[in-house]
């Protein structure tokens, strides 16, 4: 069984750096999550951590041991069952909350298309890709007539009722598809897998743990393969798909001369807006007649990787420093939409000039000022919110920018820009990639994603990440752990030189990038699906994501969405390691999820306490799958003469652009 996952002592916590600002007087005098936990202790329900506690019906609450005959549910549930049944209702939660924000981006990509919003179709490429993938005629076509139909084929795939799969799984590679298809487990219209999710784990229903468990993969998987990479590829062709760019994160981006505005939770739809509209000349005139230089927009959690990535506005803080993030005094508005957003927010501000504004009918909170954004009209939504920031920047207080806290990031690794980096603008293609893995010197590709958690010390991803380098594991990351990676400068070209392993130094430094890339937000993991997918297609790593050297983590997840994510994850033959899962009251189950899994798969859950151990179980699962590839034998180092040089010199060679060079 898993041992239970290490949490940080309070002196760990009150060392990390995520903490300083507060030490500041200013600072003191606010609560934050961090005063909680002090206030509250480290310690959580031991059944309800475990996964056996059960309160679907009201004969409970009941708490299961395992094993023991008196203590099953009042109905009869075992230990299996009800850590089965809460598992699958944090994947149906996580992906609801995915595919809420997807339909919100669908439906505003049809008003894209039909000229009602401020925004136009960017990436016609892409749209003419996915076009081709839905079937959708593009000869001749106007681009926001192809967009039209795009968009509400993509709409009618989270309701659709029939048995037919969704569209995009014909991306994933056709070994994937089969396993599915033999599985009974390709999802069909996401709300359907979600709704049927929370009938199944109703009390009275589906009693057997396999069988919850496949119904979790399938809402797992219209997740990922469906309302996720919708998002995402449909975000994309709205605001274009993101390049590498050089950009700031941390509190230091805020300005003391300026009216600073956070954009906190998820969907870039209102984050998009307010970048236009912190350009215009009315509102600047405004912040210019309060004093103010001008407006500027900062990034919080996932908002702020969306226009991180995309427009290179810088990000003031992540999940664990959204209340920092208020407490310097210097936020004039933070505006929240939905998902990852702390009560707690509006209480910090109490007896500040800044104002919580919330922006989504779905997400109220006491104490915050509500201005709905509305995609039909969000230009001028935008600007009501903006003048409304102005308009504090005047009662602005005692305030606080720790200005040494900025540091510098490159961004933008979508799967095209990875194609380009590593391809070359001639030839992109996932060749060299390939090339580099096979020959051993990129030993894999690793993904460190999710949240950051209070109750865990903040260098976690900071400690895998370096292991991994180390070990010349290529990182992709998202979410919240990408900023806690750029945070501690690993998503520097520079970083490769200080911390990487020779050979993949050599190889970023040759294309002249981080050893750590950002690939986006969390719903832009279906990002990290299309790349494994596209290494599958480039051939000499096997024919199935679960052959390919490649693994993921979210260290220290927080939200249900990073179990829907690790769920699609492990459905798709990708392995992932967790420091923690609520399974470990219930033995059958626990040893499914960790070992059971695999045999359908390809893949399942690791479970590791210790960081630098999730980074070895990493590398180690990197080294499996190379020694099962046969590509772990070591080359000969050839010595070159000079017919060889010049083949390389013509192109010919090794690796593509860049990543070839003499060292074979
Ligand atoms: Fe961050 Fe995405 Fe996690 Fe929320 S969930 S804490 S990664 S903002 Ni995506
Ligand atoms: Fe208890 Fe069964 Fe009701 Fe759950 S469903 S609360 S185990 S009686």
């Amino acid at each position: 069984m898993a041992k239970p996952s290490r949490i940080a002592s309070s002196n760990e916590i009150t060392a990390s750096s995520t903490r300083e600002p507060l030490n500041q007087d200013l600072a003191k005098k606010v609560r934050t999550a961090y005063t909680r936990i002090e206030e509250r202790g480290m310690s959580a329900c031991l059944f309800g951590s475990q996964g056996t506690c059960c309160k679907n019906c009201n004969m409970g609450p009941c708490q299961i041991i395992d094993g023991v005959e008196s203590m099953v549910g009042i109905c009869g549930a075992t230990a299996d069952t009800v850590a089965a049944r809460n598992f699958a209702r944090i994947v149906a939660a996580g992906t609801a909350a995915h595919t809420d924000h997807a339909r919100e981006m669908v439906r505003g990509f049809i008003a894209t298309a039909k000229g009602e919003t401020p925004h136009e179709i960017k990436d016609v490429a892409k749209l003419h890709k996915m076009a081709q993938l839905f079937g959708i005629a593009t000869e001749g076509r106007d681009k926001n007539a192809i967009a039209l139909e795009l968009g509400e084929r993509a709409l009618a795939e989270f309701g659709q009722q029939e048995s037919t799969p969704l569209t995009m799984l014909k991306r994933a590679p056709q070994k994937q598809q089969k396993i599915w298809k033999d599985k009974g487990v390709e999802p069909r219209g996401v709300d359907r897998e979600v709704v049927e999710t929370l009938h199944r784990t109703h009390m009275g229903v589906d009693q057997e743990y396999h069988n919850i468990m496949r119904q979790a993969s399938r809402c797992a998987l219209a997740d990922g393969w469906g309302s996720s990479m919708l998002s995402t590829e449909l975000t994309d062709i709205m605001f274009g798909t993101p390049v590498p760019r050089r950009a700031t994160i941390d509190l230091g981006v805020l300005r003391e001369d300026m009216v600073n505005v956070t954009v906190h939770g998820h969907e870039p739809l209102l984050a998009e807006s307010l970048c236009l509209a912190a350009e215009d000349e009315e509102l600047l005139a405004l912040a210019k007649k309060v004093g103010a230089k001008g407006i500027n927009l900062a990034g919080v959690c996932c908002t702020g990787n969306e226009i991180l990535m995309r427009r290179g506005i810088p990000v003031a803080g992540s999940f664990i420093q959204q209340e920092m993030v208020l407490a310097t005094g210097a936020v004039e508005a933070m505006v929240v939409d939905v998902q990852c957003v702390m009560q707690s927010v509006a209480q910090v501000v109490k007896e500040k000039h800044t104002d919580i504004i919330t922006t989504n009918y779905r997400a109220m909170m006491p104490d915050a000022v509500h201005i709905q954004f509305d995609e039909h009209n969000s230009y001028a939504s935008a600007k009501q919110i903006l003048t409304h920031a102005i308009n504090n920047f005047k009662k602005r207080g005692p305030h606080y920018i720790p200005k040494d806290k900025k540091f510098d990031v490159v961004v933008g690794f979508s799967h095209e820009t990875i194609n380009y980096m590593l391809g070359g603008r001639f030839r992109q293609s996932y060749r060299p990639l390939n090339d580099n893995i096979i020959n051993g010197r990129i030993r894999g590709v690793a993904a460190i994603v999710g949240c950051e958690h209070y109750k865990h010390a903040d260098n976690v991803h900071e400690i895998i990440a370096k292991e991994l380098i180390k070990n010349n594991v290529l990182v992709l990351a998202t979410g919240c752990a990408a900023q806690a990676l750029g945070r501690v400068g690993l998503m520097r070209p520079e970083a490769a030189t200080e911390f990487a392993g020779e050979s993949l130094r050599e190889v970023c430094e040759t294309v002249g990038m981080p050893p750590v890339l950002h690939v986006g937000s969390c719903v832009d993991n279906s990002r990290l699906l299309i790349a494994l997918t596209e290494m599958v297609h480039e051939g000499g790593l096997g024919n199935d994501i679960a052959e390919l050297p490649a693994v993921g983590t979210a260290p220290v997840w927080m939200s249900e969405k990073a179990v829907a994510i690790g769920q699609y994850f492990v459905a798709s033959g990708a392995h992932v390691i967790f420091q923690n899962l609520p399974i470990n009251g219930a033995k059958k189950f626990s040893d499914y999820i960790l070992k059971g899994l695999k045999e359908e798969y390809g893949a399942c859950w690791g479970v590791a306490s210790e960081p630098l151990d999730i980074a070895k179980a990493m590398i180690a699962a990197i080294e499996e799958k190379r020694e099962a590839l046969g590509i772990n034998k070591k080359k000969e180092r050839v010595l070159m003469d000079m017919a060889m040089r010049r083949e390389i010199e013509a192109g010919k060679g090794i690796g593509g652009m860049g990543c070839g060079g003499g060292k074979h």
